[in-house]
């Protein structure tokens, strides 16, 4: 990211030093309450001899009521709190710090530190500290890399927080006079205090026993409000499924005698790692047929695993400084992608990681909001949590797996964690472990996590028929990033294999060798060009590069579109199959903006007639390959953006795509796929209903009327969520009258499901065109709308900026001018989600000149705004200078 001079101050990666003072044990004590809330902290100083600065604590926004240092009241003099910090005069190594704070949980709107979620009446108290969310809390040296060991008494009124709980190992409960009680909770292991939890109200939960391969007893508790208790089993599932994975796959085993995960509505990121006391965001964690979608299925599943697999990657081995993020969140990320591919199918898993990686982070990291997957300057450390540290962090992750094999990562892995368990460590330490476990040297991976942008990978083969040689040609090309300094080669592992004409993969000779027999292998690209000889080639073949997508970049191959049409029609890698197909529709794409040929168009429509017409093909994998690339990858390609053109032609490629299928054909499959609808979550009805979806929306294309009824009648039938949800948004999307009363009817039964409630007010924001902004400022209307809930506001406003770029983009930027006075009001409420919901404005350069002009005005205003906070201003300052 780019910031302006003026900024708020910026943090340097380069001006790390270790902390002056550590804290070696914190003993918190709470007297919990919704109005205000007291507590008091008493912490074992250790000073770092070699340093000489007085103790500095981190404190924001907290009342002190007390402070007394090795038990002596201080005067007045004696300290100095201002400008975020606490500074005390003569501590000594050794000395015991007592403070009393007061904190006001009922009008934390930023939902960081300890705040309200739900009514003051019903509601329960919670806490999010990372990632400077302790300093909310009470004073203390927040950094990660201090860690302490922390023991938390809570007390409270009985009736009205019946449920108390915190971090670590329970050391006790029990009565208080006036109709109060208390619990305490000690950690043994020692944490940063980003890894704090409490949780404190009236929940409900389901439990399980687990026992741990190297035989600890677990109790599994999952707390939830009454009316989601009962959507909880599945999460509990996906966490055993967890547990045993780690325990098979990196042989980690969970370390306390409990493990807490408690859903709240109120949440501004996925779920947290806190120690022993994971808190997820309830859309992360809640599950029933008749509410959530398959997809969403598979999301809990996953966010699930991601937070069960920090405490091994991110708990036990932490980062040093946030500049290190990746390390935690990139492996946990690589950690549980591997998990989902090997619950469900690897190849759909992969293409829904690379769709999600160019949706999401291909844009980041090519506008102004890019940075390296080790950023080396920051303002607001909650800005980046990006999909650059946690997609592309994870893909390089991947790519050192694939460079190792499965038993030397494993072996590295082995070692990172024998050799950083109760650490805080940096990304040299991960790398250096993989390297030394396998004696390879991994230092050049390094200019990966320092570089922003995405390499692009040239490849040109040639094919020398005299002496049945092929010549492969890989260069790549990575602009200068936005410091100007001119970009690192960087080692890229291509996985590749070659195809005859046939269809056949031949055997893969390198360097005169002909004994192995292989036809896929990985080569490396190390310098700016190289070139691999493959001998013993007997005609001209079609490589299939990137296998897996085997790195994080851009490949540009002079393919022609039979060559694609091959590859998709028989690569035996499920992914390339894909890829092929995505390559080939955005050439199709071009044959019609560009209106002079048609070659690509027509392979890409034959090609996907005759897999339509092959009864073995997986459904789900079909479903996806019947599906070109979306309208934000698409605008990646133009010069100059016009996204409401890019969809209008998006959508006539699909509808010939449909007419070459046939409304006959089209009606058929829907009819058989129909024909055994249930609400089952195993593979195959799973991708029966993604299919049948992809097929309702084709003929949609091309038979409106007919495709209406049929969309009508599932809607009213379906057995689940994924069903409903399809049928609805097809209605919508076709204006038929039909939509009106299936929302009404939705509202209603819905209306005490937030959950669900939030996919009906996001099905309405993400129609195409012109009319969305107007039907998002009606929402806005509906009671329960509000921008105090994160969750609504995503579903609402987070819909219509990001997923549906042609409502969005109105050429009279009508769009943009909403966006940015939205942002002003939730700016004040919750900064982090304004900022997040800002950067809908990257990549607004590229617009088309009428567009970037609307867009660069709103910007302008926003940006001069008085009294924005440092979140957003990071943000729009970011975005606006570049
Ligand atoms: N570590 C948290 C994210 C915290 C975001 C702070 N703004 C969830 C996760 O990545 O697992
Ligand atoms: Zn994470």
């Amino acid at each position: 990211m780019n910031v302006s001079p003026e900024q708020a101050a910026l943090i340097r990666l380069s001006d790390y030093r270790a902390p002056a003072w550590r804290v070696e044990t914190v003993d918190l004590d709470f007297d919990l309450g919704i109005d205000a809330t007291e507590l008091s902290a008493r912490l074992l100083l250790r000073r770092d001899r070699t340093q000489t600065q007085p103790l500095r604590l981190d404190g924001e926004n907290l009342e002190l009521l007390s402070i007394m240092l090795d038990g002596q009241a201080l005067p007045a003099t004696a300290y100095r709190y201002a400008d975020r910090v606490l500074e005390i005069d003569d501590v000594r190594d050794g000395s015991v710090l007592e403070t009393r704070v007061r904190l006001r949980p009922a009008v934390n709107t930023a939902l960081e530190g300890l705040y309200l979620s739900g009514s003051r009446e019903a509601g329960f108290l919670l806490t999010q500290c990372e990632a400077e969310g302790f300093r909310h809390i009470t004073f203390f040296p927040d950094r990660p890399d201090v860690q302490s060991r922390y023991t938390v008494t809570l007390r409270a009124d009985r009736e009205r927080f019946p449920v108390l709980l915190a971090g670590g190992n329970p050391d006790g409960a029990g009565e208080l006079d006036g109709d109060r009680h208390w619990a305490r909770f000690v950690d043994p292991h020692p944490k940063p205090s980003y890894l704090f939890a409490l949780v404190a109200g009236r929940l409900e939960k389901i439990v399980r026993d687990y026992v741990t391969a190297d035989g600890r007893a677990v109790t599994l508790n999952i707390w939830a409000e009454a009316d989601a208790i009962g959507r909880c089993d599945y999460a509990m599932d996906a966490l055993e499924r967890s547990m045993r994975w780690d325990e098979q796959t990196y042989g980690r085993n969970y370390d306390l005698d409990v493990f807490h995960v408690v859903a709240t509505h109120d949440f501004n990121m996925g779920a947290m790692e806190n120690k022993g006391l994971n808190i997820f965001n309830a859309k992360c964690l809640l599950a029933d047929p008749d509410s959530t979608t398959d997809d969403e299925y598979r999301h809990v599943e996953a966010v699930v695993a991601h937070e069960y697999f920090h405490n091994w990657s991110g708990n036990r081995v932490t980062c040093r400084d946030w500049f290190q993020l990746s390390l935690k969140e990139g492996l946990t990320v690589f950690r549980e992608q591997s998990f989902s591919a090997d619950m469900n199918s690897a190849p759909l898993k992969r293409i829904e990681d690379v769709s999600l990686l160019r949706r999401a982070q291909f844009p980041e990291d090519a506008g102004p909001l890019a940075h390296p997957v080790r950023p080396a300057q920051y303002s607001e450390i909650n800005n980046f949590y990006t999909a650059t540290v946690y997609e592309k962090g994870s893909e390089l992750v991947r790519m050192l797996a694939g460079r190792l094999g499965t038993d030397g990562f494993r072996r590295g892995m082995d070692l990172y964690f024998e050799r950083n368990d109760g650490r805080a460590a940096a990304l040299e330490d991960f790398l250096s472990s993989l390297g030394d476990a396998n004696g390879i040297d991994l230092t050049p991976y390094l200019a990966w996590y320092a570089q922003a942008g995405t390499p692009r990978l040239k490849a040109h083969g040639q094919y020398d028929a005299a002496r049945h040689e092929y010549t492969l040609t890989l260069a790549q090309h990575i602009q200068a990033g936005a410091d100007h300094e001119p970009a690192l080669p960087l080692p890229i592992p291509v996985k590749l294999a070659l195809f005859a004409r046939n269809g056949d993969m031949l055997p893969l000779h390198m360097d005169g060798q002909t004994s192995e027999q292989v036809n896929e292998r990985v080569i490396v690209l190390t310098g700016a060009e190289q070139s691999f000889v493959f001998t013993g080639i007997p005609s001209a073949p079609v490589p299939s590069l990137l296998r897996g997508f085997s790195a994080p970049v851009i490949l540009e191959c002079d393919y022609t579109p039979d060559e694609l049409a091959l590859l998709l029609g028989h690569d035996a890698d499920g992914f390339n199959r894909w890829e092929a197909s995505q390559q080939l529709a955005a050439r199709a794409y071009e044959n019609l903006r560009d209106g002079a040929a048609t070659d690509a168009l027509q392979a890409w429509c034959e090609s996907l007639a005759q897999l339509f017409n092959n009864s073995t093909i997986d459904d789900a994998l079909l479903a996806d390959l019947l599906t070109p690339p979306g309208e934000v990858e698409l605008a990646e390609r133009e010069k100059a953006v016009d996204p409401q053109h890019i969809h209008a032609l998006r959508q006539s490629l699909l509808r010939r795509l449909a007419a070459r299928l046939g409304a006959e054909a089209l009606r058929r499959r829907y009819q058989a796929l129909a024909a055994d609808t249930n609400a089952a979550l195993d593979a195959v009805s799973q991708a029966r209903r993604r299919l049948k979806r992809r097929v309702l929306e084709l003929l949609g294309l091309i038979d409106g009327p007919g495709t209406r009824l049929l969309a009508a009648s599932q809607y009213d039938d379906a057995p689940g969520m994924t069903d409903r949800l399809a049928a609805l948004a097809v209605l919508l999307r076709g204006n038929a009258p039909e939509a009106a009363p299936a929302l009404l009817y939705f509202r209603e039964r819905y209306a005490d499901n937030a959950l669900a409630l939030d996919k009906w007010f996001a099905v309405q924001a993400q129609v195409p065109g012109d009319g969305a902004l107007d039907r998002v400022l009606a929402l806005e209307n509906d009671p329960a709308f509000t921008l105090k809930n994160p969750n609504r506001v995503q579903a609402l406003l987070g819909a219509f900026v990001r997923i549906n770029p042609s409502g969005f983009h109105r050429l009279d930027g009508a769009g943009y001018r909403f966006l940015a006075e939205r942002l002003v009001t939730l700016d004040a409420l919750n900064p982090q989600l304004a900022a997040r919901l800002a950067t809908a404005f990257n990549g607004w350069q590229r617009l088309e000149p009428q567009r970037r002009a609307a867009a660069r005005a709103a910007i302008a205003e926003l940006a001069g705004h008085e009294g924005l906070s440092r979140n957003l201003t990071e943000i729009v300052d970011s975005v606006f200078i570049h």
